[in-house]
């Protein structure tokens, strides 16, 4: 799904701009009389001006996406980005703003026909711009609020809801783009504090042949859900609607700046969001971690079954591969793909 292309709406100023230019660039016409003059020049200026703003207008409720309509993830991910509510009440402002201007351009263009002077004619043509114009500005917070969703929804991540996903999850600053960085060719930024990554990253991995979506998320604090920000609760919606296995990644070493039992309740909520899909235990920075650090976090996690690696210094990673193959190759869902592959 790719919202990159998404056009965004003028502001009402703009589009009442374009429609006064658009009746000076119809209003060329000849006549006998300078009344019939008037008259086909008054017309072609409302009739002009009135057809750009109702294709404009038609054009944004017909191309918005249609919230309820798109995938869980993306519906779930316009909630945090702007008010879906609003956004649905202004997409049918928008609709029945246009259905008024085709019939005041209608009583308008009418009018002018029927004028027997110039000037009544010039009349209703004022008065079609004086409707066009409080119109338009009546759109103006409409207006706003859709150019402001279309903006977000652009820079909404391109997920691929056709191929299996693997959620890359853990408290913040563990190491999760860095492994992303290390198993895929995508570049999430890697800094030595937490909070790096404030939305959705993507990276594809070649399991055997068959594509398979990383998505690095924001890091997680062990606040209860409600309490979650904008920023977390994008990694939240990722665990809830895509994925099909999760990495949660844990930093055994606390260089993070989380101690383990921060870390393992992270850990829970993540298992209790999944429910059901498999949920791979990374313990990362092998490369600095030494065995009271491992011991530490066994205590912890409780004698888990985890898999210790480093995504800097590449360490165990092609066990990590191995795993996922695995349990994607068990998945009711996905299992199939794999059936060709070694
Ligand atoms: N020594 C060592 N450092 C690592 C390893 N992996 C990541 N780091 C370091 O840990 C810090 C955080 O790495 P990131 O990959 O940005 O961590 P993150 O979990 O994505 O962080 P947020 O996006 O802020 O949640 C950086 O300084 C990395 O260089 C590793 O395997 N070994
Ligand atoms: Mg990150």
């Amino acid at each position: 799904m790719s919202f990159r292309g998404l056009s965004v709406p003028p502001s009402s100023d703009e589009l009442f701009e374009r429609a006064v230019r658009a009746c000076r660039e119809a209003s060329q016409a000849g006549g006998r009389s300078s009344l019939e003059r008037a008259r086909k020049r008054y017309v072609r200026c409302v009739k002009a001006s009135s057809s750009l703003v109702v294709s404009t207008l038609r054009e944004i409720y017909r191309k918005s996406p249609y919230v309820d309509r798109l995938h869980p993830f993306y519906r779930e991910l316009c909630s945090i980005a702007f008010d879906v509510d609003a956004y649905r009440v202004c997409l049918s402002r928008v609709r029945s703003v246009e259905r008024i201007v085709r019939r005041i351009a209608l009583e308008c263009t009418r009018s002018i026909s029927a004028a027997t002077v110039a000037k009544e004619a010039a009349k209703a043509r004022r008065s079609f711009f004086g409707r066009l114009g409080s119109l338009l500005e009546s759109l103006d917070d409409c207006l706003r609020l859709l150019r402001e969703a279309a903006l977000r929804m652009r820079e909404f991540p391109e997920v691929n809801t056709d191929v299996p996903s693997v959620i890359i999850a853990g408290a913040p600053n563990v190491g999760k783009s860095s492994l992303l960085r290390a198993l895929t060719r995508a570049k999430p930024e890697v800094k030595p504090y937490p909070f790096t990554t404030k939305s959705i990253i993507l990276g594809m991995l070649d399991l055997e042949g068959i594509n398979v979506q990383l998505v690095d998320t924001p890091g997680l604090l062990d606040t209860p859900l409600e309490e979650k920000s904008k920023i977390e609760r994008q990694a939240i919606l990722a665990l809830r609607h895509l994925g099909d296995a999760v990495i949660l990644v844990v930093d055994p070493t606390e260089t993070c700046g989380f101690p383990l039992d921060f870390q393992r309740k992270v850990y829970m909520q993540v298992v209790d969001l999944v429910r059901g899909s498999p949920v791979l235990l990374v313990a990362n920075k092998l490369d600095i971690a030494n065995e009271e650090h491992l011991r530490a976090f066994e205590k912890v996690f409780e004698n888990p079954d985890y898999l210790a690696v480093s995504a800097e210094k590449k360490i165990n990673l092609d066990k990590l591969v191995e795993r996922l193959h695995f349990h994607l190759k068990s998945s009711a869902k996905w299992g199939h793909l794999f059936q060709h592959s070694t």
